[in-house]
């Protein structure tokens, strides 16, 4: 899968996706990213590519045509037009369905504002899909974009060795996931769950999932009452949650 980020901070995306798993898979061929410099097709002989909001206000606005010109060199190098994600804290909040939706493109292009954010034009222009990583605000898209591509890669098959791969159900059954523990078997006076040890797989998936099923209740009471609705079963009979 090829990702085509368009941003003033290319080095950022580079060096933040170089890393680990998507570091190996990038080494692999099996990703590509493609940091695009928007500087680059800037007009101007100091490269300038912001300027002042029209009808005034604080900071700076970016300017539609550097913009534009860098998605237009995306879509003349792969000739197609792929989906454009623009981060934004005015987007829809990104979530797992949504990475396994962008995880069939094979071009995505995300674009990465900074400043006050990007001329309207130039969104209405090219964005295909507005995309927020949360309620709260970053200095820029680039760690918002990080993300994404994170959690849509992780999603490509090849990506992920086997055993990476195997711990992959975490949020898609909708619960959190369960506590894990390794050697040694007691650490500073604590002690693995019996259970783990006993070597009897239907106990210990039970018991993993009633795990799931408290830190759930605990942590994402929303997520709780969402899972109780699809599995009315797990809950009739002699059940106190
Ligand atoms: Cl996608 N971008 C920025 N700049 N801030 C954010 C965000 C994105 N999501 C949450 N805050």
């Amino acid at each position: 899968m090829n990702f085509h980020v368009l941003t003033l901070f290319p080095d950022m995306i580079r060096d933040g996706l170089n890393t680990s798993i998507t570091g190996r898979a990038i080494k692999a061929g099996i990703l590509n990213v493609n940091a695009v410099d928007i500087r680059d097709f800037s007009d101007n002989k100091y490269m300038k590519v912001d300027d002042y909001p029209y009808g005034g206000g604080a900071g700076m606005v970016m300017q539609p045509g550097p913009v534009c010109d860098a998605y237009e060199s995306v879509v003349s190098n792969i000739g197609k037009a792929p989906r454009v994600v623009y981060m934004t804290p005015q987007g829809h909040r990104f979530t797992q369905s949504i990475a396994e939706e962008l995880a069939k493109e094979e071009d995505l292009v995300i674009l990465c504002g900074h400043y006050e954010g990007i001329d309207e034009r130039a969104l209405e222009n090219i964005v295909t899909d507005y995309i927020s990583i949360g309620d709260y605000v970053l200095t820029g898209g680039e760690l918002a974009a990080m993300v994404v591509i994170d959690s849509v890669s992780r999603l490509v098959p090849g990506v992920l060795n086997n055993s990476e791969s195997a711990r992959m159900e975490s949020f898609s059954d909708g619960l959190l996931e369960y506590p894990q523990y390794t050697r040694p078997v007691e650490f500073r006076g604590s002690k693995v769950p019996e259970v783990l040890l006993s070597g009897h797989h239907g106990n210990i998936d039970a018991w993993r999932h009633e795990k799931s099923l408290e830190r759930t209740a605990k942590y994402r009471p929303d997520l709780y009452e969402e899972y109780k609705k699809e599995h009315p079963e797990e809950f009739e009979k002699n059940r106190k949650n």
